[in-house]
């Protein structure tokens, strides 16, 4: 249709909202529940959504976002695969006169006015209750605790921020000590293979420390074969909570697991809709979460959705 002054770039056809949205990738259990919930919603609030998966390349990201602006969609939602290198393609966007949302991931831009919004988590903190967990968790002991850190994608603000929180606590215990940390890109495969070299080359572990469900899975077969068992001889701590990952925390192979909700397709539909409205939108929509014990995983792993 044609765009009247005040109103955004784009309406191609109807009245029906059309957003461009560039994922990822498929990278994880969590990515996968992400990819689930934007489609779901929407669809529930008659959005036409055109999905793009980036397999984790940030050139396959700016193409998606670039092909998007030329369509003149209503609206861009994505969640950037690394923090920087941004700006360019984002003042595209902005002399387009297209709406940006970031969703799960931040960018390092200093220009907070190349988008509107970023919804998603608090990985600093999420860092942080892991960290504090162990804390806790080893007060009693005496010895130093060796712990193994599984970072995830190198670059991308949850392996950026869960580093940093989880550093931050553990300084609370000098026995405490980060022994080796390698990035497993936030897959089961990348965690495997790191945790492979990490035993190879570090003859006591006592915990490792993965940034997401996946890499935490991938460490514990990684564990089996070396004929230790997790969460006894090693212990695990991870983020997410998603179901294969709730499901090991109740098997007693994950000791503790700090949620990160993948379910933000509603909310960022509504956004959307403001944001399109013309309404004002808080600058950072911060997601809510929880952690995880063994005994609480047992308690509520039939009803997660996710
Ligand atoms: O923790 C991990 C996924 O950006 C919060 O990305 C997300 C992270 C999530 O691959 O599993």
């Amino acid at each position: 249709g044609t765009a009247g002054a005040g109103s955004a770039a784009g309406t191609s056809g109807g009245d029906k909202i059309t957003m461009g949205f560039a994922q990822v990738g498929a990278e994880s259990g969590w990515r996968t529940a992400n990819t689930k919930s934007v489609q779901d919603s929407a669809k529930k609030a008659g959005v036409d959504l055109k999905f793009s998966d980036a397999q984790q390349k940030q050139e396959n990201q700016i193409k998606a976002i670039r092909s998007y602006i030329q369509q003149k969609v209503d609206v861009i939602a994505f969640s950037p695969v690394v923090e920087s290198g941004w700006d360019t393609v984002l003042k595209e966007a902005k002399n387009a006169k297209i709406p940006v949302i970031l969703t799960d991931r931040a960018v390092d831009s200093s220009d907070k006015t190349l988008y509107k919004t970023f919804l998603g988590s608090d990985f600093v903190e999420e860092g942080k209750k892991a960290g504090d967990w162990l804390v806790k968790e080893s007060k009693s002991s005496t010895d130093t605790v060796n712990i193994v850190e599984i970072q995830g994608t190198t670059g991308s603000a949850p392996a950026n921020d869960r580093k940093e929180g989880f550093a931050e606590a553990i300084k609370a215990d000098p026995k405490l000590k980060i022994v080796a940390s390698q990035s497993g890109d936030f897959t089961r495969s990348g965690g495997k293979q790191v945790m492979e070299a990490f035993l190879k080359n570090n003859a006591d572990i006592d915990v490792v420390f993965a940034h997401n469900d996946d890499e935490g899975l991938g460490a514990i077969e990684a564990i089996e074969a070396a004929g230790k068992v997790p969460g006894k001889d090693i212990k695990i701590i991870t983020i997410d909570a998603v179901k294969d990952g709730m499901t090991a925390l109740s098997n007693g192979k994950i000791n503790y697991i700090v949620e990160c909700s993948p379910m933000l397709g509603d909310q960022l539909m509504d956004l959307a809709k403001k944001v399109i409205a013309g309404e004002t939108v808080p600058e950072r929509v911060v997601t809510e979460e929880t952690t995880f014990t063994q005994e609480q995983a047992k308690q509520v792993l039939a009803s997660r959705p996710y």
